[in-house]
């Protein structure tokens, strides 16, 4: 049986990051509804995600875009956090919204357009040593539309040789997370398309390479904690980027489309024993609120979190172990499913009350008045986000 007091440890030295773009206004190609009280600033994307931190207790940083979130001090922003109670965590790099990356950015036929955008990814980790963030995050959304559009065999080359140049700018406590997605904005091939072609440039870098999981980017069916037990076992598993989704890449809140694959995951993280900071994975959000209020529908998410969490840890991994050596199927099932139906609710409110904090995060957060607060005081000047 779990040992409760160790399973309530692990809950309380949970860390979530949150990303700063979530708190902007998002949408798809159709429209983007903008809401009252959004972000205009990094520092008002920082305040929002210390709220999400102040009544979780369990999101003590916050993962930057660039340059969504450019700044002339990064080291009096990340002194902003502080003062708030949180840290600034991943830098993602952006080299899929500039006219001249229509046809690639690191994998470009233009030697012009590699050039700047590999001194985008550079300049990300200039604004890391200010930062004192440890994550380097790629994502290139380089990729082809069409059979023949460019050779597949040398956009790789270019890849490795933009990877190279940023993983030997890394500091020897920075880190590259390589994150892959099966297709869009590209629809006929991607360059960095599965967890397999990532895997492969980060063996090909260095050990200070790892591989980002965002739980959006696979095709239908992918059996995604057979992909995290894997790049654990190699340790080459970075971080996650936790959404959940129905079709595509829908950035919908962790666990709201599917739980039971959240909880598989988890478990696979639990049984590596995996979860404790000091491991160094980055659990982070990776999110769009289209429709719904941004801030309480973070703080759900990493609620969502917390529960699978705490339901793979509840995994009686003594009597699994033996059931499954024993051949047993249906009992090796029923014990993950045991965990799985466990309703860890209560247990969790008792985490929070531990941590000084109320049960249920989220009407706690209605009763604080902040939003009410945000959509009085933001009034005026650009929202952050997409374009309504
Ligand atoms: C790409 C992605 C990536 C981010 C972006 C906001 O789909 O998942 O992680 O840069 O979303
Ligand atoms: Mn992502």
């Amino acid at each position: 049986m779990a040992d409760l007091n160790a399973v309530k440890q692990a809950l309380r030295e949970q860390q979530i990051e949150t990303p700063s773009w979530a708190f902007g206004n998002s949408g798809t190609r159709f429209k983007v509804f903008a809401q009252a009280g959004v972000p205009r600033t990094p520092e008002e994307k920082i305040a929002d995600a210390a709220t999400v931190h102040r009544f979780t207790g369990v999101a003590p940083s916050v993962a930057l875009h660039i340059p969504w979130d450019k700044v002339a001090d990064y080291s009096a922003l990340s002194g902003f956090a502080a003062d708030l109670g949180v840290r600034l965590g991943a830098i993602n790099t952006n080299v899929f919204q500039d006219d001249d990356y229509k046809l690639g950015s690191v994998t470009n036929p233009d030697p012009a357009v590699r050039r700047k955008a590999t001194d985008h990814l550079l300049e990300a980790v200039d604004i890391m040593d200010q930062t004192g963030s440890r994550d380097l995050k790629l994502w290139f959304s380089d990729g082809l539309n069409y059979p023949g559009q460019d050779d597949l065999r040398s956009r790789q080359d270019r890849l490795a040789l933009a990877l190279r140049e940023a993983y030997d700018r890394l500091s020897d406590d920075q880190r590259i997370l390589l994150e892959y997605k099966l297709f869009e904005p590209a629809f006929y091939a991607t360059d960095v398309p599965d967890w397999g072609t990532s895997y492969a440039h980060c063996i090909e870098l260095g050990p200070k390479a790892t591989v980002c999981i965002d739980t959006g980017h696979h095709a239908p069916g992918t059996n995604i904690e057979f992909i995290v037990s894997f790049l654990l076992r190699q340790g080459k598993l970075g971080a996650f980027d936790f959404n959940s989704r129905f079709y595509a890449d829908d950035d919908l809140m962790a666990g709201a489309a599917d739980p039971f694959q959240l909880f598989r995951i988890m478990y696979e993280i639990v049984r590596a024993d995996a979860l404790n900071p000091a491991y160094g994975i980055n659990f982070m959000l990776d999110q769009c609120h289209n429709i719904e209020a941004k801030i309480p529908a973070i703080i759900r998410s990493v609620m969502n979190i917390q529960e699978a969490t705490a339901k793979a840890l509840l995994v009686d991994r003594d009597a699994l172990f033996k059931a499954q050596a024993e051949g047993d199927v249906l009992e090796s099932n029923a014990i993950l499913m045991d965990a799985y139906n466990t309703d860890v609710r209560p247990l969790l409110g008792e985490v929070r009350e531990e941590l000084g904090l109320d049960p249920n995060p989220v009407a706690a957060y209605k009763r604080s008045g902040y939003q009410e607060k945000i959509v009085a005081d933001r009034v005026g000047g650009e929202q952050a986000g997409w374009g309504a």
